[in-house]
């Protein structure tokens, strides 16, 4: 029989590079990818269960909450709340952050996720996704607070996402490269597909709601246009949205090229959030050797200063991002 890499085997292995490490950071990305696998069954029978529609709840974006979603929510606070492991948690499905129950002790690290990003594609059967992240707190002990929450992407200690998609995977980095993982449902665990990915080289599809042209700026316009063959550019890119950020990014990641969101007439911030799927995102991309931007400065470098602050982004291949940035600096200033 050859190697089999499950994710508990794979995460240990990449820990024993830390002397010091405790466990602790292993153990909570053990207790996500279990939350995942909660996520996934419950969604691969969202048809059956009655779990699709909406649960006429506003959550604090404006958008009308998805049974799915509470449930997701859920499964990860339950699985990461008890253990002593985090000191604070942020979701996109909560207005405030999330304390940690008085009846159990606070951690070293800290936890932002979005339960389910693209819920708005669950009642059509499509891709939908987890995005998470992780931090250092920075407060000494007690109760973590709202610092230690809003971080920028270069203090990032772990971030990851789950697809579930056509087979559930789980990606993620410690910084030690992007790995990838394919749940086996017959034997419920995670199992290395995709060890040490790399953006590759060669972009192959431009990811955009080319819906919402008009409301762009002439900068993203040009760019548009540069992707499509025009100004210049080396050749026209195929497009693909499916409208949910994970999946969008993760095809950007397997087949390179650029996924984008950026600002619009009356979103001067853009849509995405930028701790619960910019930061992250951002992060795992990077660490495959590709390049994320707000279109003027990189995602990393950005302070976040609310929880649910909204940012534009420009992810994938480095050479893609900086022309967009170039473009954006010639006709936005
Ligand atoms: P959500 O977190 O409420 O699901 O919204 C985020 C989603 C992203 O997954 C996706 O990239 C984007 O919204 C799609 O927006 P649009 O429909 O404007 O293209
Ligand atoms: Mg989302």
């Amino acid at each position: 029989m050859s190697k089999v890499t499950t994710i508990e085997r794979h995460i240990l292995e990449q820990q024993a590079s830390f002397p010091d490490a405790t466990g602790t950071l292993t153990s909570l990305l053990y207790d996500l990818a279990l939350a995942g696998k909660l996520i996934a069954s419950r969604t691969a029978r969202a048809g059956l269960a009655d779990i699709l529609g909406g649960t006429g709840i506003i959550n604090v974006q404006g958008e009308e909450v998805q049974k799915l979603d509470t449930y997701a929510n859920n499964a990860i606070y339950r699985m990461t709340n008890h253990a002593g492991r985090l000191a604070v948690m942020g979701s996109e499905e909560a207005e405030n952050l999330i304390p940690i129950p008085d009846r159990y002790t606070t951690g070293k690290y800290v936890l932002l996720f979005d339960p389910l990003d693209g819920s708005s594609n669950i009642d059509y059967n499509v891709n939908v996704g987890t995005v998470f992240t992780i931090f250092h707190r920075k407060t000494a002990s007690g109760p973590g607070t709202l610092e230690d929450l809003l971080q920028k992407g270069s203090e990032i200690v772990a971030a990851g996402y789950i697809v579930y998609g056509s087979s559930t995977m789980l990606v993620y980095t410690t910084g030690q490269g992007v790995h990838g993982f394919t749940l086996d449902t017959n034997i419920g665990e995670f199992l290395l597909s995709h060890p040490n990915i790399k953006i590759p080289a060669k972009p192959k599809y431009y990811s955009v709601n080319q819906g919402h042209y008009s409301r762009w700026s002439e900068g993203v316009k040009r760019f548009t246009g540069w992707l499509q063959g025009e100004e210049g550019s080396p050749g026209a890119l195929s497009m693909r949205y499916v409208g949910s950020m994970v999946a969008d990014i993760h095809r950007t990641l397997l087949a390179g090229g650029i996924f984008y969101y950026p600002i619009e007439r009356q979103s001067p911030y853009g849509k995405l959030r930028l701790l619960y799927e910019v930061i992250p995102m951002s992060a795992i991309i990077e660490q495959a050797g590709g390049y994320a931007s707000t279109g003027y400065q990189p995602i990393r470098e950005v302070q976040p200063k609310e929880l649910h602050q909204r940012s534009p982004l420009f992810v994938g291949s480095r050479e893609l991002v900086e022309k967009a940035e170039e473009f954006i600096a010639k006709y936005d200033g």
